[in-house]
């Protein structure tokens, strides 16, 4: 383990990641608004056990407590996002609600206090619920708008000391999961509308980014840039019909959102495919996009075998009827082999190293931070110990593929484990955690778990200078 932290260079950001919806509870406190999220846990059978994220962590009371704990693990970054309508609780910016402007700062402050760098991702999915009443969402191009005089706001309010800006958290995930599956808010179920969304997206990301260049960028000399998740998609078996359906379900996957920003349009294959469900982009905003990203934000969990489909999409696993499985002809699968998680995601850490290269090949070798990875498991506490032996697996597997990735050539310059704490997972309730803190969502007691230490131990070791056996 000591050795695996040594394989990185003493500027690797280490850190841990959060999402606001996810850990902040509070919601309906301090005049913030409803996001999406608000709404649609209270719709019935939409979350698991009709969880909320009304509680959460508490981290909005908490958030010294939570600092404290990256403080003691010795992270270097944290990497947290805002939740909009807290600080503008129906959207515009006519609403700026000042208890939300003070927790942030509040929050930003206290990870300086502790020399924890923020990293803030200005959408984690939690859309206020006035814009989806009013413009339709992320369907609509004027939420684009909206987003950008939110991120405007932002860089006014806490650009002074947040240098390191991500746009959107996982587009993907809003598109497929939010508006093609419809089981993630807004819960609709269509196989045009992701494209619709996954288009409006883009463009909020290019404008926000436009704005930070042209009005701040200057002065507060900071870096942004979006968060992009992705699986690694083996071919099956060697044939070239196989091959050529990994890099398919690939480009349907990442390239949809990274070839807009760095090769100037979507991927070929799905113009294609999808057709005049696929939205284009005009010139103007193709010169918005190309180039809107100072770094590649990648969130990365697991692998699939992609092989060509043949005959029906059926049994298309969570790729089910979001159109876009039947859109790329790709037929996924796992190895009865790989171990899984409590997510049902298989642990294939060379998936990791593959996915890194095949990124720096195909973009032009970006600097890349890993802004999420991570595994959930049936964690339980006995005297006040968590021993997860898996996530520590998990982890060492992962980063000692991304040493692999960087010793290849790939440019990568931090890891964020997701998550530091146990929080409410989306759809899934409070029944998955990804914590490295357990958190006992009766008491909000929260306790370090083995991995936490181990983690610990890893940033530390990595900050020796091998060749005068000092610490930084
Ligand atoms: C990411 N999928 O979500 C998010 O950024 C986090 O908020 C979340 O807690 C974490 O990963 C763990 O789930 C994903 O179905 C959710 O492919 C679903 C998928 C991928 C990422």
């Amino acid at each position: 383990m000591i050795e695996l932290g040594k394989k990185f260079p003493k500027d690797f950001i280490w850190g841990t990641a959060t999402s606001a919806y996810q850990i902040e509870g509070a919601a309906a406190v301090d005049g913030r608004g409803p996001s999406i999220w608000d709404t649609f846990c209270q719709q019935h059978g939409r979350v698991f056990n009709g969880d909320t994220g009304d509680v959460a962590c508490d981290h909005y009371h908490r958030y010294q407590e939570d600092v404290a704990l990256m403080a003691d693990m010795g992270v270097k970054a944290y990497r947290f996002s805002i939740s909009w309508s807290r600080l503008l609780p129906n959207g515009k910016t006519d609403s700026l609600n000042q208890s939300g402007v003070d927790f942030y700062n509040n929050l930003i402050d206290e990870c300086l206090k502790h020399g924890i760098t923020p990293w803030v991702t200005l959408y984690h999915w939690d859309l206020p619920d006035a814009i989806e009443v009013e413009t339709d969402g992320w369907l609509d191009r004027r939420t684009a708008d909206l987003f950008a005089d939110y991120a405007n706001l932002c860089f006014e309010l806490f650009g002074d000391r947040v240098k390191n800006w991500i746009t959107l958290n996982e587009p993907w995930v809003v598109a497929v999961l939010g508006y093609g599956q419809g089981v993630f808010a807004p819960g609709r179920q269509s196989n045009s509308e992701p494209y619709q969304a996954a288009h409006n997206l883009l463009l909020a990301h290019a404008l926000a980014v436009n704005v930070y260049r042209n009005k701040f960028l200057e002065t507060q000399k900071g870096q942004i840039g979006i968060t992009n998740n992705c699986d690694w998609r083996e071919p099956k078996t060697h044939s070239r019909e196989d091959k050529k359906a990994a890099q398919i379900a690939l480009e349907f996957f990442l390239g949809w959102f990274a070839d807009p920003i760095y090769l100037g349009d979507y991927p070929q294959c799905m113009r294609e495919r999808v057709g005049n469900r696929l939205p284009k982009f005009t010139d103007e905003e193709k010169a918005l996009l190309k180039h809107s990203s100072d770094f590649f934000g990648l969130n990365h969990y697991t692998t699939m075998y992609a092989a060509k489909q043949h005959g029906s999409s059926e049994n298309l696993s969570v790729f089910g009827n979001g159109g876009l499985s039947e859109d790329q002809g790709v037929q996924l699968s796992v190895d009865p082999e790989w171990a899984l998680t409590d997510m049902q995601w298989a642990v294939v850490p060379w998936g990791c190293s593959k996915l890194l290269k095949w990124i720096a090949e195909r973009y032009g070798n970006p600097p890349i931070y890993i802004t999420e990875n991570g595994c959930a498991y049936d964690d339980t506490i006995k005297e006040g110990r968590v021993d997860d032996e898996e996530r520590q697996n998990f982890m060492a597997l992962y980063i000692e593929e991304c040493s692999n990735a960087m010793s290849c050539g790939v440019d990568l310059r931090g890891y964020f484990a997701w998550s530091l704490m146990d929080n409410f997972e989306w759809a899934m309730g409070y029944s998955k955690r990804f914590g490295l803190h357990y958190v006992d969502f009766s008491t909000g007691q929260r306790v370090a778990k083995e991995s936490a230490k181990w983690y610990s131990r890893l940033i530390a070791s990595s900050n020796v200078n091998t060749k005068l056996g000092m610490t930084a």
